[in-house]
């Protein structure tokens, strides 16, 4: 599905949102209200990859590749709520982070009129994602096991996000515990829902066992991208600004630093423990100098390569044929992703 499409499906969901937001409304509220979901949607929702509901829908449509035209407009919309999903945990993450800036743009707590109000708007968008599911399928099979779905991967990433944020000095970075930081707080919902509600929307049924090994290893290689980019990318294209070393996070930059300056054992551990994790500027860039200068970036193209092959022969091995193309091309798409 093109970009275009996607955000015109998504422009329908804010209608939606917005309808059912102002029911029992006064004039000037609902004015007020339809004013700040409105812009909320547009602010957060603005410039996303849609790669978890292309990703959903690419699934949906190899699997039931006779769909009719409003199967497929009604699938769309339940995809589309992975985007809502994204946001709301965007929009929070980025309060827990500190983060500044994200698509491009000033993150939507910065704003001066929203600040921790953003806590709130995050709950609209969450709430809005069973309401749209509902409405747009209602007599399907697997209804109520999408819902299902969805509740669970919120359950899910928001213990990953806690065991993130539990994380923040180089005694956290083993990768143990990096594994389990990335299933919860990004595999799970960027890689094995959207795949699962491809299959419930097709209404196939017995594949979580065969998805699930798959999409963690994805979102492992998808997580590590995005700890190198928080490092190494260009704030121009990602959109954000780095925050990880400054907040000491449990990343694979830092997981491969740590284990490589134990193994030289020569002082450089001990002073990237008295930089990381601090506030201070100047301990950050004294991190980032010793980091660099581990050349774990060259480590790092390694792990992709390695990572990528074996998932193609995992993908070859695959049970669904028709969906093989997909999650090829999938893993192809992360190959030497900027952002
Ligand atoms: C992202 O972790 C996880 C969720 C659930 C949003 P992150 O903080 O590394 O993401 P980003 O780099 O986009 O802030
Ligand atoms: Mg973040
Ligand atoms: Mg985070
Ligand atoms: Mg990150």
């Amino acid at each position: 599905m093109s970009q275009k499409l996607m955000q015109s499906v998504l422009d329908g969901l804010k209608g939606t949102l917005i309808r059912s937001a102002v029911v029992r409304m006064q004039p000037q509220e609902a004015a007020e209200t339809t004013a700040r979901i409105s812009q909320m949607f547009d602010h957060t929702m603005a410039g996303g990859k849609h790669q978890r509901s292309g990703l959903a829908l690419n699934t949906f449509v190899a699997l039931a590749p006779k769909a009719s035209k409003t199967a497929i407009e009604n699938a769309a919309k339940v995809v589309a709520t992975l985007e809502m999903l994204q946001s709301y945990f965007l929009v929070l993450d980025d309060i827990m982070d500190q983060s500044q800036t994200r698509r491009g743009q000033p993150c939507w707590y910065t704003l001066p009129h929203v600040g921790l109000q953003a806590c709130n708007d995050a709950v609209i968008l969450e709430s809005g994602i069973a309401k749209v599911i509902r409405e747009a399928i209602p007599q399907h099979p697997q209804r109520d096991a999408i819902l299902a779905t969805m509740g669970e991967t919120k359950f899910k990433t928001s213990l990953g996000q806690f065991l993130d944020g539990a994380s923040n000095t180089i005694d956290h970075c083993k990768w143990d515990r990096y594994a389990q930081i990335v299933e919860h707080k990004t595999s799970h919902y960027s890689f094995y829902t959207p795949l699962a509600l491809g299959f419930h929307l097709a209404d196939v049924d017995g594949y979580k066992n065969t998805i699930q090994p798959l999409a963690y290893q994805i979102g492992y290689l998808f997580q590590a991208q995005d700890d190198f980019l928080d490092v190494y990318g260009d704030e121009k294209v990602t959109g954000k600004k780095g925050t990880d070393i400054a907040n000491g996070k449990c990343t694979w930059l830092a997981c491969q630093t740590v284990e490589k300056l134990k193994e030289a054992n020569d002082g450089r551990l001990e002073a990237f423990s008295a930089n990381f994790g601090k506030p201070e500027p100047e301990k950050t860039a004294a991190a980032k100098k010793i980091l660099i200068e581990a050349e774990v970036d060259k480590d790092f193209v390694e792990f992709v390569n390695n990572t990528s092959a074996d998932l193609h022969d995992k993908i070859d091995g695959f049970g669904r044929q028709e969906v093989k193309p997909v999650l090829h091309s999938l893993v192809e798409a992360l190959m030497g992703r900027k952002k």
